[in-house]
């Protein structure tokens, strides 16, 4: 998987201007001030390169990766959001968020999630020996994989629903990630062309994505076996946001 990895970046590092991590890159993380676990060397130094060639990295929370520490803050760096982000390109107002709240009435979810992120108890994790903190991190971290799997469709209506709300506020591309499942949606909200995508990382084909760009922007796969990409959904950025009669007048203008 981490060969993998870094065979995707190393795919994408020519085009890529800002690179965001959706959380979760790691099946478990905790920045400890002065050590790596080794065994994401290749990742995190691919990454260093990365940012030598001039790609910038937005690191949101995942539930598996929510104390970044010193290297992604202060040695990679990337630009760390706790909790969602919304950029604008082209035009088009793009929310990204995990995805792990979407489930608004999970309230021992909820609970629990503001237990481990306390100051309390990230600090007494910091007192444990990494062998020992990474051992049941990775424990939990196989449980509530199992957790989010268990929610099956039920996850995806609640990212629905969700989005939805983002929507009605404004936004014109969703994207979650955290379902382990890919999905595109075009949808119609308020007269207006919207999308919501959960990038759900590995798939069976390889690692999905989502790019924006001028040239073409869509949902895409890469195959880290022919180290190619397949798309598997394209839209126009532009008309992300804009009333469904002007996309028909616009399209009737090209005819
Ligand atoms: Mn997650």
């Amino acid at each position: 998987m981490q060969a993998d990895f870094v065979d995707f970046l190393d795919h994408i590092k020519v085009e890529a201007e800002n690179l965001i991590i959706n959380g979760d890159l790691f099946s478990f993380w905790f920045g400890y001030r002065d050590v790596v676990p080794y065994c994401y060397l290749p990742s995190l130094a691919k990454m260093t390169q990365l940012v030598d060639h001039g790609v910038r990295f937005t690191y949101l929370h995942g539930n598996h990766d929510f104390v970044p520490g010193p290297f992604f803050e202060r040695y990679l760096p990337a630009t760390i959001i706790e909790n969602d982000i919304r950029i604008e390109y082209l035009g088009a107002k793009v929310h990204v968020e995990h995805g792990d709240l979407v489930d608004r009435d999970d309230f021992g979810y909820r609970l629990l999630r503001t237990v481990v992120r306390s100051r309390p108890i990230t600090w007494l994790f910091r007192l444990a020996p990494p062998h020992i903190g990474l051992g049941v991190a990775n424990a939990c971290a196989h449980v509530s994989r199992n957790y989010v799997v268990s929610k099956g469709a039920g996850f995806y209506y609640f990212c629905y629903a969700a989005a939805y709300d983002r929507m009605k506020d404004g936004a014109d591309l969703v994207l979650y990630g955290h379902g382990h499942r890919t999905i595109y949606s075009e949808m119609v909200v308020d007269g207006r062309m919207r999308i919501m995508a959960v990038v759900g990382g590995w798939a069976k084909e390889g690692l999905c994505f989502l790019r924006l760009s001028k040239k073409q922007s869509g949902l895409f796969v890469f195959d880290p076996s022919t180290k190619k990409e397949r798309a598997l959904h394209i839209f126009d950025c532009a008309s992300l946001g804009k009333k469904m009669e002007d996309l028909a007048t616009d399209a009737n203008t090209r005819d």
